[in-house]
């Protein structure tokens, strides 16, 4: 066990295990503390959909080759609403982008075992791991392992603990600003043994509310509809949900998802957060630590992706020249794309859900908005290169 490491990255999400590995590429050490076990890390299931940059930066990485082997390709996506299919071709208005569905567990089980297979560190099952020391020129994690308090003095803190980690709650009150944002509603997220209803993903806003249809893989398709975010998974039958997806994505010609056994049902809220700065001396946050969206752009694991590449040419950098320039201009390059990704999610929401107050002038205009982003060239092109994914940084 090491007591001293260049950078000490609490969480193994998405955010640490990349900084971690393109750190270890560059030739940059650093030891990730994570307080799950390493099955449950690689069990969770959360997001699907991987911009082109998140796809060409673990290609680059050298993690790319189950994910171009396994992951889907899709050149478009479908917007259903008024009973009617609209497809927003991707591909066409981007020039040549896509996005790939590729579940964010087999992204963790990738850098998992190239972080291993390089002799990476990564201490599953921590405990008690705190923050000390930030703003001193000697930080340092301590935490619990196997019963043994350890002390792992760091140059540089990588806080990517997700969105209920300790990281960002260690830096002093009154130092970070946070922007929130509540939804008055949830998605209802089940997994079924089914083969896939569409070659694209759906996004449908029906009168009863919203409805995506996703997938994982020929035999596992994922699917979402909005719900009381206070609802339980004990209110809804299987019965039940086929009805409801049924009642949403019902178009004038017919279409009906195709119905399977459901293994997984899960209840999720919806909001937006972002905290200012990213960074407090020596620790810097990436991923949802920093900043959570709204699951309807598909771009929370995308900004975690992004934030860690931008955090380790920082510190890469630093330890190449010894300039800090690049990590004292880490909180505003992360942040510019970070309240795009913001802009984009809160938009997809907003035009997407039927919002409880049943106000019948703002449905309306989501209407006119669904009719407008799909039938103008610019509207449809400005969905696009947004869902695909703006640049890195
Ligand atoms: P993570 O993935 O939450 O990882 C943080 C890790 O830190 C650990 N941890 C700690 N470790 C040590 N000590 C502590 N005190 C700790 N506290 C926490 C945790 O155990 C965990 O392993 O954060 P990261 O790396 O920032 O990654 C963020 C993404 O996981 C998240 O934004 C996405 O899953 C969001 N998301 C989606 N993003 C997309 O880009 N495309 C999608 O299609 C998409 N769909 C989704 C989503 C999130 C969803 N849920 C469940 C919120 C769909 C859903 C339903
Ligand atoms: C998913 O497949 O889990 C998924 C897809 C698209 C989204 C959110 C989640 O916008």
């Amino acid at each position: 066990m090491k007591h001293h490491t260049q950078v000490g990255i609490v969480g193994a999400g998405p955010a640490g295990l990349i900084l971690s590995h393109l750190l270890h590429l560059a030739g940059v050490e650093s030891v990730v503390l994570e307080r799950r076990t390493r099955a449950e890390v690689e069990q969770t299931i959360r997001a699907g959909v991987l911009e082109q940059g998140t796809v060409d930066l673990l290609t680059a990485m050298g993690v790319g080759e189950r994910l171009a082997r396994e992951g889907f390709v899709h050149r478009g996506i479908y917007l259903r609403f008024n009973g009617v299919t609209h497809r927003i071709p991707l591909h066409d208005l981007t020039g040549g982008k896509t996005v790939t569905v590729y579940a964010q567990h087999e992204v963790i089980k990738d850098l998992i075992a190239a972080r291993l297979a390089a002799r990476g560190q990564i201490y599953f099952g921590v405990s008690d791991v705190t923050l000390n020391a930030l703003d001193s020129d000697r930080p340092f994690l301590q935490f619990s392992r196997k019963g043994e308090v350890i002390k792992l003095a760091c140059d540089f803190i990588g806080g990517c603990d997700g969105a209920q980690g300790i990281s960002r709650n260690s830096i002093p009150s009154g130092a970070l600003t946070s922007y929130e944002r509540l939804y008055p509603f949830g998605w209802f997220g089940i997994l079924t043994d089914a083969p896939p209803s569409s070659d694209e993903l759906i996004y449908a806003l029906h009168d009863r509310g919203f409805a995506l249809v996703s997938t994982r893989s020929p035999t596992v398709q994922r699917l979402y509809f909005q719900c009381d975010p206070t609802d339980k998974i004990e209110n809804w039958p299987d019965d039940r949900i086929w009805e409801e997806f049924r009642l949403r994505l019902a178009t004038d010609d017919g279409w009906a998802p195709k119905e399977g056994p459901i293994t997984q049902k899960v209840v999720v809220g919806m909001r937006s957060l972002v905290t200012e700065p990213m960074q407090y001396g020596r620790v810097f946050l990436a991923g949802d630590s920093a900043h959570v969206v709204p699951p309807t752009g598909a771009k929370g694991l995308n900004l975690a992706v992004a934030d860690a590449n931008v955090l380790a040419k920082a510190i890469i950098a630093y330890y190449k020249s010894g300039s800090k320039a690049l990590l004292e201009s880490y909180s505003e390059t992360a942040l510019r794309r970070v309240w795009k990704a913001t802009r984009f999610s809160w938009w997809m929401t907003s035009m997407m859900h039927r919002f409880p107050d049943g106000d019948a002038f703002k449905h309306r205009l989501q209407l006119a908005e669904l009719d407008y982003v799909t039938r103008s060239r610019a509207g449809e092109t400005s969905l696009a290169e947004n869902y695909v994914g703006l640049p890195m940084d």
